[in-house]
């Protein structure tokens, strides 16, 4: 961290979230009941969602800071949850530095000069709070309708927003992004450390402005073997949370598929660990470790099940986290498109209700 940049002391700082029952449950704190929110509760499951986007393009939709806050809220108002997470999207920061790079519906980032060389990476310039001014206007917009309800900033990890700069979009093997690491590992880690201190400033501004926690998503990292993490991503996302950790907001660190990599993925330092639905969380508490709270872990399709199925499967996540210190329960990947958002709504009652003490 610069000696420009002092976190103003938030750690003891008192905000009137504080005391929600998310912060504590992030603190292993007593809990009145266990937390829920949902990642991508805000999106295409929301009718108002659909409506607000109306006609904008959804890159564009995260420089808006009214548009911001309206689509941040709406999964609060409407569900009820415990948390509300910035809408936005984790090639925003990468736009707001020069990449040349689109949001397609139906798609996703796509990226309209692959980095590929060093040519490519020296492209990649720092990013400073005032490339991302409407993240830190809207952020105060929200803080200051949220009252009591935290707000959760977030970003994507080194090796996520790797893969989407090199395959140029989406990939289901990585094969691109592979052939940099094993092939040029300078050029690669020159890459993932360089992402890094643009998402450390980003998740810096997000925190400044008035965010609770913060969430790395390091979604795509169950594509690798755990000594291809430990090696080559591990160290960019450890620098990322040392960047943030003065501030003293939660950290949370989240991937798909990375049962095998929970241990390391502990290792890199935030206090929460995210986990999907392919491991019960009392086994995933063993393997990252002593010392973290614990998130997740519904299979966001259980809830195109009847309700009784979709309360009886909520009913065992909450079964398997009852020993743990510090559960916030969420799926253990996004909403999807299609889902009835009345399920949502349904379940936060249904975990609110299960787990008060
Ligand atoms: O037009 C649209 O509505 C586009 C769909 C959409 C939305 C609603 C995209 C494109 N991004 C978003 C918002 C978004 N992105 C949020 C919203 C906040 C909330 O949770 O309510 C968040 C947290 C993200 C983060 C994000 N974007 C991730 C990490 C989370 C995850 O789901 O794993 C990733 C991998 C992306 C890339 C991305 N952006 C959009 C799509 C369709 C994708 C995935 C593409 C792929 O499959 O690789």
């Amino acid at each position: 961290m610069s000696q420009e940049h002092r976190p103003p002391g938030r750690q003891t700082a008192k905000t009137p979230a504080s005391d929600s029952a998310f912060l504590r449950a992030c603190r292993r704190e007593d809990v009145p009941h266990t937390p829920v929110w949902f990642m991508r509760q805000a999106g295409r499951s929301l009718p108002e969602y659909l409506k607000a986007r109306e006609g904008v393009p959804m890159l564009e939709s995260c420089m808006r800071p009214e548009l911001v806050k309206e689509i941040t809220l709406q999964p609060v108002r409407r569900h009820g949850v415990d948390a509300a997470i910035y809408f936005s999207d984790i090639v925003v920061p990468l736009k707001a530095i020069g990449v040349d790079l689109d949001i397609k519906p139906g798609v996703g980032p796509v990226i309209a000069e692959p980095v590929r060389t060093r040519a490519d990476l020296d492209r990649l310039r720092p990013l400073t709070p005032d490339d991302v001014r409407y993240v830190t206007e809207a952020v105060g917009l929200l803080t200051d309708e949220l009252g009591a309800t935290p707000l959760i900033g977030f970003a994507g990890a080194p090796f996520t927003l790797a893969s989407y700069l090199i395959e140029g979009g989406p990939s289901r093997t990585y094969e691109r992004t592979k052939a940099m690491m094993y092939g040029d590992p300078e050029l690669w880690a020159d890459l993932v450390d360089r992402l890094a201190v643009i998402t450390g400033a980003f998740l810096r501004v997000q925190i400044e402005a008035g965010a609770s926690a913060v969430q790395l998503f390091d979604s795509w990292a169950g594509a690798l073997a755990p000594e291809d993490y430990r090696r080559y991503v591990l160290p960019a996302s450890a620098k990322v949370f040392a960047e943030v950790a003065p501030y003293g907001v939660p950290r949370i660190h989240f991937g798909v598929g990375t049962g095998e990599l929970l241990g390391l993925m502990g290792e890199a330092g935030a206090d929460l660990a995210g986990v999907d639905w392919r491991v019960p969380l009392d086994e995933a508490a063993r393997r990252v470790g002593p010392g973290k709270a614990l998130q997740g872990n519904l299979d966001p399709t259980v809830l195109f099940a009847p309700r009784p199925a979709v309360e009886e499967k909520a009913r065992a996540v909450l079964d398997a986290a009852a020993g743990l210190e510090g559960h916030i329960f969420n799926l253990g990947h996004g909403v999807m498109p299609s889902t009835d958002p009345d399920a949502l709504t349904r379940l936060v009652e249904f975990v609110h209700e299960r787990s008060a003490r």
